[in-house]
């Protein structure tokens, strides 16, 4: 057969694993390069080397292909498989602690700013304060301005401390503490970490790889009890705590309006995303919106940004990682804002297609194709208010004939912080995790599972949904956070009504509360408020000494980000056992991985586990809380 022949036969369009983007995506048709259609371009199989984590680059007499277990088939240097996956996942660690702790970090200089009087933002959440400055070592008993001077200050020390501990982890139960003392893992300041990190896994440094992945703990502490509790506490004092709120999610006509100019917040500082709801609100916008003949400024979320502003003001979520593209093909986006993480290059060539302005705003994030209005918190109105006139200019060259909005959207309640669930669980008890406690204790609730991180172009996306189902079906009570709570959103899982599909058990403790049986607890920065939560039900009592002592367990079916591979090592430091899938970068080594699946169970009391399908993951997590049940003596 002619080759050339077979090239030019029609291809069958590209699987999308998500319902809403498929829709989208086939009214396009070949007119654009989806990342779908990239999936298929580049086949299946990804490299093999790089993939199971055997693909060292950190020199130049490499790259080098390792081969476990045989000798002529090291690096040039020698290095075993076991390093070079070590180093590998280090790399990653390192990667994804920085995004999360630049992120905290900006947090923190918001804050610093605000309490000097720069932004026009304040502090919303009082209530918080004395728990906060307690939590960062601040005497809460003083004058509410030096208190927050003193917060700010603290705050910072955390990112560029070099010496001592970051005193956010003396919030972990006692016996963790003495743990994390013992094995020399508590970290220092999260830059310093980081760093370390970097250096010790360039070439001819760090050459165990038991050493490397104690390192990766450190900096990972550093990031979940660090950087990424910084953004979410910080967060909450500037834009308020979260409480349960109803709102939307998916793209929807009550998400994308036809009749407003539709601005896209992508990325992850809410920040921005608040400036720009302030903003749509002004008379000022609205007014010009209407000279341009919309009825105002309509703002929907995608990512962990818009987890933030649902969480916070109800705004609601157009889509997760999944539907970038999708929102922008839905041709009624005038403006998509990012800021950074997760925004995929190839989103300035969708919009390329469309009226659509992508526009960056940080000096971090570029992109080609796209506008640059650089925000700065201590003009944010100002930026705001710029940013959305460029995107009332585009109004009127909104090609009615292209738009297609596939009314998919959602209701949700969400807005499940630490303190939302302390109250609505806490029933006659009042704030606290008690009667959460005595009904795990007692059965009605055999466990909790955290579904957590990203979607993924490479994945089915069911696995997050059908996951969910039946781990309430077996009466576990699912926390989520990311990309994750978006999809189970999506699937109407975030609904108080869903609580039908739970096992009889768990249905009648959510039914008598009116929760949702997935309760969403915010973006991924926000994992942080499940090792608080976690502290709680350790500390309120009866479920054992420590987190690795709860019948808890966490998963990310299926990531894609490093930043999930810092959040899982941070759990499994912290005692809570993760399962990863479809795969695991460390697979071509067993020596490598078996370190982070069983020895890091015996030095921490949780380890990583790997699978692939929704039923492998339900089987892992449901034996893993029933073990710890019967360790506790709880099992019936
Ligand atoms: Ni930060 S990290 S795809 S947005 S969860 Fe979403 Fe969440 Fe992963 Fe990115
Ligand atoms: Fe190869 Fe060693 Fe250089 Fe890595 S450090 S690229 S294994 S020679």
């Amino acid at each position: 057969m002619d080759t050339r022949a077979r090239f030019k036969k029609k291809k069958a369009a590209p699987k999308v694993q998500n319902e809403t983007a498929r829709v989208i995506y086939e009214r396009l048709g070949d007119e654009v390069l989806t990342t779908p259609a990239r999936v298929e371009r580049r086949g299946t199989t990804p490299c093999l080397f790089g993939k199971g984590g055997t693909c060292c680059r950190v020199c130049n007499m490499g790259p080098c292909q390792v081969v476990e277990g045989v000798e002529e088939l090291r690096g040039v240097c020698g290095a075993s498989a076991a390093t070079v996956v070590a180093r590998n996942f280090g790399r990653m660690v390192a990667g994804g602690a920085s995004a999360h702790s630049d992120h905290g970090r900006q947090v923190a200089i918001d804050f610093y700013e605000t309490v000097h009087g720069e932004t026009p933002f304040e502090v919303k959440d009082k209530r918080k304060l004395r728990v906060v400055a307690q939590a960062l070592g601040v005497n809460p008993d003083q004058e509410e301005q030096a208190l927050l001077q003193e917060m700010a200050e603290a705050a910072l020390r955390v990112f560029n401390q070099q010496e001592g501990e970051i005193p956010l982890l003396n919030r972990a139960p006692e016996k963790r503490k003495q743990l994390w003392r013992e094995l020399g893992v508590w970290p220092r300041g999260v830059d310093r970490e980081v760093v370390e990190l970097l250096h010790r896994t360039t070439i001819g440094v760090d050459q165990d790889h038991r050493n490397i992945f104690m390192a990766c703990a450190r900096t990972a502490l550093a990031d979940g009890w660090g950087g990424s509790m910084i953004a979410t506490e910080f967060q909450d004092l500037l834009f308020g705590n979260p409480g349960p709120i109803k709102a939307r999610v998916n793209i929807g006509l009550s998400v994308i309006r036809e009749d407003m100019v539709n601005v896209a917040v992508h990325g992850h500082e809410p920040v921005l995303a608040e400036a720009l709801a302030i903003a749509a609100s002004d008379p000022e916008i609205v007014e010009e919106a209407k000279k341009v003949g919309a009825k105002g400024v309509n703002l929907a979320g995608i990512c962990c940004t818009g987890n933030e502003v649902l969480m916070r003001r109800g705004i609601p979520v157009a889509g997760s990682f999944l539907q970038q593209e999708a929102a922008i093909a839905t041709g009624a986006l005038e403006a998509v804002v990012v800021d950074v993480q997760c925004i995929m290059q190839n989103v300035a060539e969708i919009a390329r297609h469309f009226h659509t302005a992508v526009i960056t705003t940080n000096p971090r994030a570029r992109m080609e194709g796209a506008i640059h209005i650089e925000f700065d918190a201590r003009k944010a109105l100002e930026c705001a208010k710029q940013i959305l006139r460029e995107a009332i200019a585009r109004f009127p060259k909104r090609d009615k004939s292209r738009v297609d909005i596939p009314d998919h959207s959602v209701d949700v309640v969400v807005g499940f912080s630490h303190e939302t669930i302390l109250y609505m669980l806490g029933g006659r008890f009042r704030a606290s995790y008690k009667p959460l406690n005595e009904n795990i204790i007692n059965g009605k609730i055999l466990g909790v599972a955290a579904i957590v991180g990203c979607d993924n172009f490479r994945v089915d996306e069911e696995v997050h949904v059908e996951l969910a189902k039946e781990l309430i079906a077996n009466n576990v009570l699912v926390l989520t956070t990311g990309c994750a709570a978006t999809g189970l959103g999506r699937a109407g899982l975030l609904r108080p009504e869903a609580a039908e599909l739970a096992g009889d058990s768990l249905r009648e403790v959510l039914e008598a509360v009116g929760c949702p049986p997935v309760l969403h607890m915010g973006s991924c920065v926000d994992n942080s408020r499940i090792l608080i939560a976690a502290t709680e039900m350790v500390n309120t009592g009866g479920l054992g000494e420590d987190i690795s002592d709860l019948p808890a367990v966490g998963c990310a079916p299926q990531w894609m980000s490093e930043k999930a591979i810092t959040i899982g090592q941070y759990f499994v430091a912290s005692g809570a056992t993760v399962v990863f899938g479809p795969d695991f970068p460390t697979l071509k080594s067993q020596v490598a991985t078996d370190f982070l699946f069983h020895e890091m169970e015996r030095i921490f009391g949780a380890g990583w586990r790997v699978a692939r399908k929704a039923g492998e993951f339900a089987a892992i997590m449901i034996d893993h809380i029933q073990a710890k049940r019967k360790a506790l003596g709880i099992d019936k």
